[in-house]
């Protein structure tokens, strides 16, 4: 796939290309990213790729005519490539979205600096603007290096192991088990006696739960009922005995018990 990257500092991106599994995937022609500096495609002896707003106000605005030129070229590389403009007005980046981002035929990623972009450019050559969350950075850089990353680890090949992508907890909207290695204690604390037994199934098992359980507790908002299995359902109804159980033990001092109804 390529990534075609528009952005005033092209030198952010090398040390990201250059290292890991986004290197392997450059050296294995699963991607091919370039980053096309706007500045090289701006007019006159400064080169200037900003201006002062219309209408007043603080803060500067990446100019038109740069950018245009910038993906015009960025267009000739790559003339299926999907637009994306990184910005806080965006919608939302999600693993969902990184899946259907990894079957583009290419993405060019404009990254806006300062208070971002004429609006005219975003209007004309933009199919999809991005946010990777509800907070204010200094540039779209780090975002689009998210939306690559997250979208190269989906495709054929770039893991090595195939499996590892599509076993991933986002898509099953659950969080990830917890994970061990060597040694088998560590500073007093042990490994779960189940993950040494050698036993598959009761390992497989007791990640399952664990990814429930981790998911109960860290991210409840994940948890839709309508797609919890029944082997969850009971995993959930029993922790509640439990909890039910340490709740009202005798001189607990717990709630009232629930009136039924569950
Ligand atoms: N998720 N920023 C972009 C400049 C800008 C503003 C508007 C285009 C349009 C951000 C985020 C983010 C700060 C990157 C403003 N460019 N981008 N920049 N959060 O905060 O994506």
């Amino acid at each position: 796939m390529n990534f075609l990257v528009l952005t005033i500092f092209p030198e952010l991106l090398a040390a990201f290309w250059e290292n890991g599994i986004m290197r392997r995937a450059v050296q294995s022609g699963t991607i091919e990213p370039l980053a096309i500096n706007i500045r090289d495609h701006a007019a006159g002896r400064h080169r200037v790729t900003d201006d002062r707003p219309y209408g007043g106000g603080c803060g500067m605005v990446m100019k038109p005519e740069p950018l245009a030129a910038a993906l015009h070229s960025a267009r000739q590389a790559a003339p299926d490539a999907t637009v994306v403009l990184l910005s806080p007005q965006g919608r939302s980046f999600d693993q969902a979205m990184a899946r259907r981002l990894s079957a583009a035929r290419g993405l060019i990623l404009i990254c806006g600096r300062y208070e971002g972009i004429d609006e005219r450019v975003s209007e004309q050559f933009v199919d999809l603007e991005i946010s990777i969350g509800d907070y204010v950075l200094t540039g779209g850089e780090l975002p689009a290096m998210v939306v690559m990353d997250a979208v190269t680890r989906l495709l054929p090949g770039a893991l090595g192991n195939e499996a590892s992508a599509g076993e991933d907890s986002f898509d099953a909207q659950r969080l990830d088990y917890a994970h061990y290695t060597r040694p088998p204690e560590f500073e007093g604390r042990s490994v779960p006696e189940v993950l040494l037994s050698g036993h598959h199934e009761e390992v497989a098992q007791w990640r399952r739960a664990n990814a429930l359980m981790r998911t109960l507790i860290k991210r409840p908002d994940l948890l839709q009922p309508a797609a919890l299995s029944e082997r969850e359902s009971n995993l959930l109804i029993q922790w509640r005995r439990e909890i039910d159980r340490l709740l009202h033990a005798e001189g607990g001092g717990g709630p009232d018990p629930p009136s039924g109804g569950g």
